[in-house]
């Protein structure tokens, strides 16, 4: 092939995107709940290592190509749309001003705020740090997002307390620092409920996501199920108003089945918020977009919640590669997730239909003739050969994703 002139790359992306067809219309899309992340549509593409290779992209373009994609809901943290400097400043009232106005032109609702209590040096020692004045300030930044929430008209807060550890063992104390968490969490419901009275709306869902191993050495919260306990270890005022976010990858990341630690959050009546992308296990967090890596645990994973109802939003929580370019973040990057997601949310439907997965199910359930529930030889021998459905339902999931159910088949 001839080198490619940059005046023809894009409209070549472009064609070989048309050329993968397979894509949902924007309205389609919108009767999923979805939601686009500020900070991921914005992302740059530095880390660590990383300079950045993306130019920055502001709130109104964000929300005018979601809308167009067909993403009808956008989230952010305060300091996404916000500098710091200008947090509890007519500025600030100024700049949520301008995001309720390119929300309404663009038809696309705020569902979900959260605050940035990780990146600023004054979280360096994180929220719940020993100074009195950064757990004052963090509690007056978690109460002051929940303001800009009621303001926009979400309905979720989330926080992910990645900054709440320590690099040096022994330099804090891990149940003082808890407490001092469940104080700034205590002042955030607080507020809430004040707010929502004021403005005559319901109280926010507040939602913990939980991350195993960054930014800090050692986390204090580090899994979904640490969530659950925090959550009704008492220390909390209003533990009715605080639920999940469980980030698929940051369960994936320690090594748990997400599919799982979804259901340990479902039990409790606590799966509110699904934060959706992709990755490897005992990796760092690569954020990665949905269904790339793991299509067939993905699948899985949208078959419980589908059978459970679940009915929160999916956030699109995954940070568009370094290789991919500003104009390819919104040509390729979110309509591919988006259509990714809906194709996996259209097959756990035809699994939770499927004759054959119907058939093995409820089989292995009604299990075999026993006479004498006592005598452990006869039960083993009564199920034996029914066991081997398991094999055959995993088979029949690989069929289903590969549309082998549908007769797409491969030199038979
Ligand atoms: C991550 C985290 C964040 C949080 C966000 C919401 O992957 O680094 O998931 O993206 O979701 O900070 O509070
Ligand atoms: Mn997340
Ligand atoms: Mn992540």
């Amino acid at each position: 092939m001839k080198p490619i002139p940059v005046s023809e790359q894009r409209s070549l992306v472009d064609r070989l995107a048309r050329a993968c067809g397979g894509s949902y219309t924007p309205e389609q899309r919108r009767k999923h709940f979805i939601s686009g992340p500020q900070w991921a549509a914005a992302y740059e593409g530095q880390a660590l290592f990383h300079a950045p290779t993306r130019k920055p992209v502001s709130f109104e373009e964000v929300i005018r190509r979601y809308a167009e994609i067909g993403i009808g809901h956008w989230t952010t943290h305060d300091t996404d749309v916000i500098p710091a400097d200008a947090l509890f400043t007519a500025e600030q009232d100024a700049i949520v001003e301008r995001i309720g106005k390119a929300l309404r032109e663009n038809g696309v609702a705020c569902s979900m705020v959260t605050t940035e209590t990780f990146y600023h040096a004054v979280f360096a020692a994180g929220p719940a740090a020993e100074a009195g004045s950064v757990r004052e300030y963090a509690a007056s930044r978690l109460a002051n997002t929940v303001k800009i929430g009621h303001q926009l008209g979400a309905r979720y807060a989330v926080y992910w307390p990645g900054s709440l550890g320590y690099q040096i063992q022994g330099a804090v104390e891990e149940t003082q620092t808890l407490r001092w968490y469940a104080e700034g969490l205590n002042a955030a419901c607080a507020a809430d409920i004040e707010i929502a009275a004021k403005m005559g709306r319901p109280t926010l869902k507040h939602c913990l996501e939980a991350k195993p191993f960054e930014p800090q050495a050692e986390i204090l919260l580090p899994t979904s199920d640490a969530m659950l306990a925090f959550i009704s270890s008492g220390l909390l005022a209003h533990p009715d108003m605080v639920g999940l976010n469980p980030e698929y990858l940051h369960e994936l990341m320690w090594g748990a089945a997400p599919r799982a630690a979804l259901a340990r959050a479902l039990l409790c009546g606590k799966l509110w918020h699904f934060d959706i992308n992709d990755g490897y296990r005992l990796k760092h967090d690569v954020d990665i977009a949905v269904g790339l890596i793991n299509p067939l645990d993905w699948l899985n994973v949208l078959v419980l919640l589908r059978s459970h109802g679940y009915s929160g939003p999916f956030n699109l929580d995954y940070k568009p590669p370094r290789t991919t370019s500003n104009y390819g973040v919104f040509a390729v990057s979110f309509p591919t997730a988006v259509d990714r997601f809906i194709s996996l949310w259209e097959m756990a439907g035809e699994v939770m239909e499927d004759p054959v997965i119907r058939e093995a199910t409820d089989a292995l359930k009604a299990g075999g003739v026993v006479t004498d529930t006592k005598d452990v030889r006869e039960i083993t021998e009564a199920n034996k050969e029914l066991l081997t459905l398991h094999e055959l339902i995993g088979h029949r999931l690989f069929q289903i994703l590969l549309g082998m159910h549908r007769g797409r088949s491969y030199s038979v």
